[in-house]
Formats: structure tokens, sequence, C-alpha cells
């Protein structure tokens, strides 16, 4: 996907008006303002100047857009998943877990949130890891006013408050753009086109699956789990999850993706134009199945342990990215035991995705007495990981190119 340059960029005052540009790079544009006598209405054309005004940069076709996104390429991720699997609570602890990884910083993997995202993010933060308390489900925007018809592919991301995140390595820089859909907005190709038509860019797409997906896997878990556990999935919350939605979501996605990028709907894409990542999360619950499930080994290796939370002192990343794809293999066996239908739905729409495992918290939330409903303790699995697998995945931050 194209970075936007300076030459893409159109400025807008307070009141939404374009702003004609003094000083055109090109010789032609210089020209063609001299013949037509523009003047602009802000001193001088320097970038700083209209910042410091309030001024926003916005897309040639007058979306509003990140500042960053002026700077270097963007790499835009997709989340999505159905309503309560997770993917708020895992971008909240993989920024938190990254930020204090050592090893990471040890590697010179440098990364900032943009100041906007920032705001957000930190009260989402706090809320999780200060308060233990789940953060609210993302509002979804199909019936917002403030989004408009979308006229291409920029269109109400702002509306949609990407967290946009800046990673360098000795390299190269590149922005992540992290789109966090509300689980309803994913559901038909028209409601995603509508509402979050970046995604027909998407250099990444996440898919965020809970064990709660599958009838059989909750019963299991229900019968073996301990009491919170149990009280957990009985909340509407949990077990409102249905596999059938979700396999329409992934193809919808898929079709929606295949479309914008003029690739025949037959055609399976994969890496490098898309990589697809699929999570497993809440891997906490999955301790909870038997040791006769089919699944178990694989549980063993890759999920986290049942005491997980009091103590362990099992690692919760393996930040290597060869390790990590040998995860992806084991954790690709563990989805076919569990889910066998979603992951032949999913493999059939991407080629070659990754499976990770992750907990954003790694424990339920239980009922509290007054504040709603609260974590004992809070302690992810895997999240940094997802970050890694995304940096190893990014060429120009490996030297690589494109
Ligand atoms: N078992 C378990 N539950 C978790 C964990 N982390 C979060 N949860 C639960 O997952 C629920 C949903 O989390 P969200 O992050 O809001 O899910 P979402 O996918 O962003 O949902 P929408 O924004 O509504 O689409 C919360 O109510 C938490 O109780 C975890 O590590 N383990
Ligand atoms: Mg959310």
């Amino acid at each position: 996907m194209k970075s936007f340059g300076e030459n893409d960029v159109e400025w807008r005052d307070h009141n939404d008006r374009p702003i004609p540009d003094v000083a055109p790079r090109t010789r032609w544009g210089r020209v063609a303002n001299l013949l037509e006598g523009r003047r602009s209405p802000i001193e001088g054309s320097d970038i700083l100047a209209r910042i410091a005004k309030g001024m926003t940069p916005h897309c040639p076709r007058g979306c509003v857009l990140p500042k960053q996104m002026l700077d270097r390429p963007t790499r835009v991720i997709g989340l999505v998943g159905e309503t309560g699997s997770s993917k708020t609570s895992v971008l909240i602890s993989m920024i938190k877990g990254a930020d204090d990884n050592r090893e990471l910083a040890r590697k010179g993997i440098d990364f900032n949130l943009s100041p906007l995202s920032y705001q957000a993010w930190s009260v989402a933060r706090d809320r999780q890891f200060k308060e233990r308390r789940p953060v609210p489900g993302t509002v979804p925007r199909m019936t917002h006013d403030d989004v408009a018809e979308p006229v291409h592919h920029w269109s109400n991301l702002i509306a949609r408050e990407p967290l946009v995140v800046e990673a360098r390595t000795d390299h190269g820089a590149v922005n992540y753009l992290f789109v966090d859909l509300a689980g309803e907005d994913a559901l038909t190709e028209q409601n995603a086109a509508s509402v979050s038509p970046h995604l027909a860019l998407a250099d990444f797409l996440w898919f965020f699956i809970t064990p709660n997906l599958s009838s059989d896997l909750v019963a299991e878990i229900e019968s073996r789990g301990p009491e919170d556990v149990v009280l957990n999935l009985q909340d509407f919350g949990e077990h409102n999850q249905d596999i059938e939605r979700t396999k329409i979501m992934v193809r919808e996605i898929s079709n929606m993706w295949k479309r914008f990028r003029g690739m025949h709907p037959d055609k399976t894409p994969g890496r490098p134009r898309i990589g697809v990542t699929v999570i497993l999360t809440k891997a906490d619950l999955l301790s909870h199945i038997a040791p006769e499930h089919p699944a178990a080994p694989y549980v063993a290796r890759v999920a986290p342990p049942a005491d997980w939370t009091d103590g362990s002192t099992r690692e919760a990343d393996l930040l290597d990215p060869e390790l990590i794809r040998a995860r992806s293999v084991e954790t690709s066996s563990l989805f076919f035991e569990l889910l066998p239908q979603l992951h032949n739905a999913i493999s059939s729409c991407f080629n070659d995705a990754m499976y990770l495992p992750a907990a954003a918290v790694g424990h339920v939330s239980q009922l509290g007495s007054e504040q709603g409903r609260y974590y004992a303790d809070v302690k992810p699995y895997g999240v940094v990981d997802l970050f890694v697998s995304l940096l190893a995945d990014t060429p120009e931050l490996r030297g690589g190119r494109r």
C-alpha cells in the first residue's frame, strides 16, 4: 500500500475548507499558481506552521488522516472477530507488554503511540491493568451519524479511532494502523465496506477466535472448570458468540479485500500481499478441557497452564520469530481439533495464515459487588508475540524490500 507523501496531502482549515498550496513541489504546479494568481491564506508552506495552526492533513478525497501517515509507509492491521472476542483487550495488553519488554528494547525496536492514540489507549490500559476491570465493548459504527457514505478507502478512518503506532528499527520505520472493529460492524461485506473501507487495503488481518464459539467446547469447559469460569461462560457476552457468524465474517472480509484488489473471487490471497493471523484468544479457558480430548496434547504445549495467574513462572511470550512460527504450526493443529470447520473456512479464504494463542489478561472476569465485573488478577499470555510476529512480517524493519 502506498503511504501518503506531502504531494498527496490536502490541508484543511478549522472550517474544513481546503487550503490551496502556495508552494507546490512540481514546476508545473508553481507555474499554474502564478498563472491563476493563487495566494495562500497561510504564511508559507511550512508544515510546522500548519500544524501549529491546528490544521489537519487530508487525503486527496477529503478524509482526515493521522499526521504520521505523511512521514512513512503505513501498514493497516484489521482486527476482526465476534463481539466479546477480546480484540480491544488484546490490543491494550500487547502495547503494554511490548512497552515493558526488555528483550524488544535490547533488539533496538523502538515504537511510539501517536499522541491521539495515547489518550484513548492509556485510559483503557489503566482500566484493564490498574482498576482490573474489563474494557467496555467497542461501540458499533453502523448506526452512527459520524459515518459518512464512503467515497474511497480512507473514508471514516478517523471515526474508527485507529490505534497508530510508529515502529522503528536500525533498518527503517513504518506506521502500524490498528483498526479495531466492533464485532457487529464486520458481519457483512456491506457493513465492513461502509464503516471500515480501509480494511480493503489491509496488509494484515487478525481474526480473533475464542473457545466460546464451540458449544461442545463450552460444555466441556463448564463440566470441568472452576466456578468463576463456569459463571463467566454463562454471561451473555460470552455465550453469544457463534461459529457460523464467524465463518461469514471471515468470508465477507476476504471477499471485500479481493474485490478491491481486483482478485478473482475464487483465488486465495496470502503473504506477502496479506498476512493473516488467527488468534486463539482467551487461551486460558483451554486448560480446562479433559486430558483425553484430542486437542489436549497441543493445549499443553501452546496454552497457558491451569495455574497461570497463580504465580507460575512460565514465560508468557516466546519473542523469537522462529519459535513463534513453530508454535503457529502446533496452534494450527490445536485449532483444527477444536474448530475444524472454522479452520477450513479460514484456510479456504486465506493462504498461509499464522495461528497464535493469546490471553489479554489470562483469566475470566468475575462479578464484583459494586462496579460490575473485575479481574482477580491480570497476567497476559502470548500478546507480545503478536507484535513480534508483526515486526518480523514487515520487510522495511528487517532491511528487506516489500
Ligand atoms: N477468559 C478470558 N477472558 C478475557 C480475557 N481478556 C478479556 N476477556 C474477556 O473478554 C471480554 C470481551 O473483551 P473485549 O476486548 O471488549 O472484546 P472485543 O472483541 O473488543 O468486543 P467488541 O468491542 O464488543 O467487538 C471481556 O468482558 C473480558 O471479560 C482473557 O485473557 N481470558
Ligand atoms: Mg472492542
